[in-house]
């Protein structure tokens, strides 16, 4: 089987299964063994054929905790401040966002820097993964995201032996991402993470969820996704990659950094200067929950933080 959640006994299989990857399931056992051997099949390149056919390779960090969370709440209760600072904007908004043509470019310290079109990049193997997403708000969801690691790309461009860190962009474009217009942030929004976290295999590149193409509203085309940091890390709709010597900026760090750190890991124990971060609400439930040193990931990731202090390096 390709996974199991929830339980049976919770809900109907075409209920809890996310509906996209419910087609693509089927195709997949139509196709039979040999077809399920394949490991990642490539992307659709026909936008309408939407559907991708990947087998599971991650489930939910907990299979009896995290039941995924409806496609509806992940695609209307967005943050994605390039398109106004409410919940629901970007549903609406990022419909002018422009996904093609789109290119992107790895550049800094490596031996090969590679500008690659979307389409391109998209014939990569792909994998699902059923990711904790945790907002440094206090919300979280589970999300089924479609993608390949992060590392991926990167060993691509080979990394010199100066490489020590990576930044993210962000497309700039104010006349369709009109918050870029005004001055919440520092535009383009950055990202960073040490090099050896964005090789971590948990680190993914998305460019679908549910089984489908990346709406707008959640980083279309493409967007990082780091489960064991808050939510701000996974940076949304990204076009440029640099690897460097030294930390680099990231925006949220910028406009407040006291209340949000670099590293950002989620961490119940470092409150937020002005909330609690000890507990979470899921998207949809109604009483909240105890949140988890990174977020569960705790297992996978903490041997990177060997030796460091987390109070300090927030
Ligand atoms: N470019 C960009 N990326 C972004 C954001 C943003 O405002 N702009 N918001 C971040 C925050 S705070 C969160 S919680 C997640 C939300 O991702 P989702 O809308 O797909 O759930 O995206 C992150 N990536
Ligand atoms: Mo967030």
């Amino acid at each position: 089987m390709l996974f199991k959640f929830p339980t049976a006994s919770q809900a109907r299989e075409d209920e809890v299964t996310p509906h996209g990857l419910y087609l693509s399931r089927r195709a997949l056992i139509g196709g039979g063994a040999a077809a399920l051997a394949l490991g990642g099949t490539a992307f659709p390149l026909d936008a309408r054929a939407a559907t991708f056919q990947v087998p599971t390779t991650r489930k939910p960090a907990d299979a009896a905790l995290d039941t995924v969370t409806p496609i509806k709440s992940a695609t209307t209760y967005n943050n994605f401040y390039e398109f106004g600072t409410g919940k629901a904007d970007p549903a609406d908004g990022a419909k002018a966002l422009r996904t093609r043509p789109w290119e992107i470019t790895i550049d800094g310290e490596v031996a090969k820097p590679l500008t690659i079109g979307i389409d391109d990049l998209l014939k990569v193997s792909m994998e699902e993964r059923i990711y904790r997403l945790r907002c440094v708000e206090g919300w979280s969801m589970v999300i089924p995201w479609i993608g390949f690691p992060l590392a991926e790309l990167l060993k691509r461009v080979e990394p010199t032996g100066n490489a020590k860190f990576v930044a993210f962009q962000t497309l700039m474009d104010p006349e369709r991402m009109y918050g870029q217009k005004s001055w919440v942030l520092e535009w383009p929004y950055t990202e960073g993470l040490r090099l050896d976290e964005a090789m971590h295999p948990l680190a993914l590149m998305a460019v679908g969820m549910y089984g489908e193409i990346l709406p707008n509203q959640n980083g279309a085309p493409i967007r990082l996704v780091v489960p064991w940091k808050y939510g701000f890390k996974s940076i949304k709709s990204v076009v440029k990659i640099t690897l460097t010597k030294t930390q680099p900026p990231t925006a949220w760090n910028r406009s407040q950094p006291r209340e949000y750190g670099f590293y950002s890991n989620v961490n119940p124990e470092v409150d937020h200067p002005r909330w609690s971060q000890a507990t979470e609400r899921r998207v949809g439930d109604f009483s909240r929950r105890k949140t988890l040193p990174f977020n569960g990931y705790g297992d996978e990731v903490a041997s990177l933080y060997t030796g460091m202090d987390l109070r300090v390096n927030y």
